[in-house]
């Protein structure tokens, strides 16, 4: 029999209950939950497999209007969430005006199909419900809307389904195994590195690795290290930046996803490492992870 896999992109603006969805569609129905790498297309948060499907879902940042670079480019990411995506959730409180029209605009311009998930409605009235779909049928055309309340699990089934009958064939595109305390560190790391290429030019991205040397949850925060590793002193330097700004602000804008990946406290201890010429050494390549 033919296997289906695909992404499945779960956008809209803060508070509309994404993560809640994504926690109710993982519990669903699911054999695995993978939070695997932070690839620099999707930000995979939940992998749902069964026999015949793999479902990978990604949370994304909730869509504001950004104040600054990073913001900024949390919002491209968003955008590059919608054009990979093979099928696109977009969720939206049943209460929140919509206003802005530029997510409108570039949902009606994707490709994939967007399902428009109505959420919260065990706070609304069948008729409030009635003039949304209304509203959202009118506003963009989906290929699907949804009435759904993720927190009382109100409508996911018909969304799992929705989403399988949707997902393209395709094999697999992760193992279908399990979790383990090495992809979570993969995952850290994946974050950290993700920042390094945002906010430092020319080649120090390129020359720079990060390991995670500690990751212990405690009762109100988990505690992280990370080694970021370059290749010369003059690129620790820029790495490490003036009175320790550059880094400060690695650290910063990594803590802050960690601490919603994780969703609680995080506290995190950047260090940087010189190794010469790392890249070009079999042994160290072998030790991060790129042996394969
Ligand atoms: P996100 O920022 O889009 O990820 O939103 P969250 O999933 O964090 O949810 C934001 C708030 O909305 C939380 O307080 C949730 O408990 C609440 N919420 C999410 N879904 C529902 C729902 O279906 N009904 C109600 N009443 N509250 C919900
Ligand atoms: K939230
Ligand atoms: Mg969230």
């Amino acid at each position: 029999m033919s296997h289906k896999a695909g992404f499945v992109s779960i956008i809209g603006k803060p508070n509309a209950g994404k993560s809640t969805l994504m926690n109710s569609l993982v519990g669903e129905k699911m054999s695995i939950i993978t939070p695997k790498a932070q690839t620099t297309r999707h930000r995979i948060i939940g992998i749902v497999n069964d026999e015949d499907h793999q479902i990978v879902f990604s949370d994304t940042p909730g869509v504001i209007k950004p104040n600054y670079s990073l913001q900024e480019s949390m919002m491209n990411f968003v955008q590059g969430s919608l054009i990979d995506a093979d099928i696109i959730l977009f969720v939206t409180d049943i209460h929140e005006k919509y206003d802005e029209n530029d997510v409108i605009e570039k949902l009606k311009k994707t490709s994939s199909p967007v399902a428009v998930l109505i959420n919260k409605i065990d706070k609304s009235s069948e008729e409030e419900v009635k003039s949304k779909i209304d509203f959202w049928q009118e506003k963009l055309h989906p290929d699907a809307i949804f009435a759904i309340s993720a927190l009382k699990d109100h409508g996911v089934t018909g969304i799992m389904q929705y989403i399988k009958e949707k997902l393209p064939e395709h094999a697999p595109y992760y193992e279908k195994d399990e979790l383990t305390d090495k992809n979570m560190r993969f995952f850290i790391a994946e974050m950290i590195r993700e920042k390094i290429f945002k906010l430092y030019d020319k080649e120090i991205p390129y020359s720079t690795e990060v390991v995670v040397t500690a990751y212990k949850e405690e009762a109100n925060i988990t505690r992280i290290a990370a080694e970021i590793i370059v290749e010369r002193d003059s690129q620790k330097n820029i790495i490490i930046g003036k009175a320790g700004a550059m880094i400060k602000k690695v650290g910063t804008y990594a803590r802050q996803d960690m601490e919603e990946f994780i969703d609680g406290k995080v506290f995190l201890e950047l260090f940087v490492k010189v190794i010469p010429d790392w890249r070009s050494k079999k042994n160290y390549l072998k030790k991060f992870g790129y042996d394969d």
